[in-house]
């Protein structure tokens, strides 16, 4: 399937907000689970930060933020290796395992040092429960629980949101679908983001399950 991407020129006002996902240093190379290229993409992250706080947008930043027990980290499966399939019998980690990453407080939990935090008005942390993963801003795996994300924004009326950061086919893809499913209208970055593609397919399959569930995929950002 071609993914149709959505070439407008985009004029960002008050009802709009960026979210900023897991721009933290164990997802970029040199961290524990490095997404390929992933500092490249922090320099216009910043350029686009500046550009939504300056046209009367918002800037909202994710955290992955685990304790050290979580179970999404292979170590805490005997036996097992990162990158191993698994799925728990909640549905709520995996397929895969990782291995340890943004254990709280951590050097590795931090934002990149180049990352503007200053711009964004309100941070999120999300995957604090040892039993559930949380690739969504939004909420947890099992969708039980949510982090306070629908509802920060809903509280200023914001209507569009505009996913970047790490990882595509991970945090960036279920934070864009519960967005879509909450009722926002939601515009996908997908310059500003790099994907995992694990298990292999997982960018092409995350593209085009967003196009087909209606989120906006901007290849070429042009803001007014
Ligand atoms: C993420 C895997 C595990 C992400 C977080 O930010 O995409 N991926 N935890
Ligand atoms: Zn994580």
């Amino acid at each position: 399937m071609e993914i149709n991407y959505y070439e407008k020129s985009i004029k960002i006002n008050e009802k709009d907000a960026l979210i900023i996902v897991d721009m933290q240093n164990d997802f970029i190379p040199g961290g524990s689970l490095p997404v390929a290229e992933g500092d490249l993409i922090i320099e216009e992250i910043n350029t686009t930060a500046k550009k939504f706080k300056n046209s009367g947008g918002i800037v909202v930043l994710t955290q992955d933020w685990h304790p050290k027990n979580h179970l999404s980290f292979a170590s805490n499966h005997p036996g097992k290796s990162s990158d191993d399939e698994y799925t728990s019998d909640n549905g709520a980690i995996g397929p895969v395992l990782w291995p340890d990453h943004c254990v709280q407080n951590s050097q590795g939990a931090k934002f990149h040092k180049d990352l503007k935090v200053e711009l964004a008005s309100n941070i999120i942390q999300k995957g604090m429960n040892p039993n559930l993963d949380s690739y969504s801003g939004f909420q947890d795996n099992d969708k039980k629980s949510e982090t306070g994300l629908r509802r920060y924004l809903e509280s200023l009326t914001i209507k569009r949101i505009f996913i970047c950061g790490l990882a595509l086919d991970y945090c960036c893809y279920f934070t864009a679908m519960d967005g879509i499913d909450f009722g926002f209208n939601v515009y996908f970055l997908v310059r500003l983001t790099r994907g995992i593609d694990l298990p292999e397919g997982n960018i092409k399959n995350a593209l085009e399950n967003m196009d087909k569930k209606g989120i906006k995929i901007v290849k070429k950002a042009d803001f007014k």
